[in-house]
């Protein structure tokens, strides 16, 4: 059976680990056969969304477009990964809706895979591995996702991660056990 695209859309606070596990999972995929492909800060938001920052209105564009490119990668059938902090839970929810139109080709809709990074702030603020919690919280950086700007946890992900209590692997695990099941593999 020929491959079909899909879409993982990971979400989740800064310093959730996010990143490390969609990049485990990347290279799972890809040892496995896949083709799969990584959209996240370094390749879009220095990219494509260079012209956005990190209002509520710039977050809602950045989303957008990446939700518009992950479909384009989808509908090429390949598996798109996304590692967006996407803190609005209505961005999120259109992403999902873009997927489940028809594509330009009047396919099936795409699989869309939402992967909830769960973390408290408190947690991810203790890890703070580029020093950015700290400076939200000097009024250094402002608009700062669960500092000074919100984050709107999933209520129904189709996966769902405690980063604290979950290794790389093991997450990596619970996401394709989903994919498994889902018969999107
Ligand atoms: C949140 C910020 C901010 C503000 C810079 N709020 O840990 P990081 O550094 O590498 O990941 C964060 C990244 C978030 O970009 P996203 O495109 O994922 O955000 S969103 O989906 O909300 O559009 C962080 C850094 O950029 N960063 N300023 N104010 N994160």
């Amino acid at each position: 059976r020929k491959q079909r695209g899909f879409t993982i859309w990971f979400t989740g606070l800064s310093a959730s680990g996010k990143s490390t596990i969609a990049t485990a999972l990347e290279q799972h995929l890809l040892h496995l056969g896949y083709a799969a492909y990584r959209l996240d800060g370094d390749n879009v938001r220095f990219g494509l969304n260079k012209d956005l920052g990190f209002s509520e209105r710039d977050r809602n564009e950045n989303i957008r477009r990446i939700a518009e490119v992950a479909k384009l990668f989808a509908d090429s059938s390949t598996i798109a990964i996304t590692s967006f902090i996407s803190p609005y839970r209505a961005d999120r929810n259109t992403a999902r809706e873009l997927h489940a139109a028809a594509t330009p080709h009047g396919d099936d809709p795409l699989a869309f895979v939402e992967v909830f990074v769960d973390i408290p702030v408190k947690e991810a603020e203790k890890r703070d591995p580029k020093g950015l919690y700290k400076k939200a919280r000097a009024g250094e950086i402002k608009e700062f996702t669960g500092i000074s700007a919100p984050y709107e946890a999933p209520e129904s992900p189709e996966v769902h991660i405690r980063s604290e209590k979950t290794t790389v692997e093991e997450g990596v695990g619970q996401i394709m056990n989903y994919l498994d099941k889902h018969g999107l593999l």
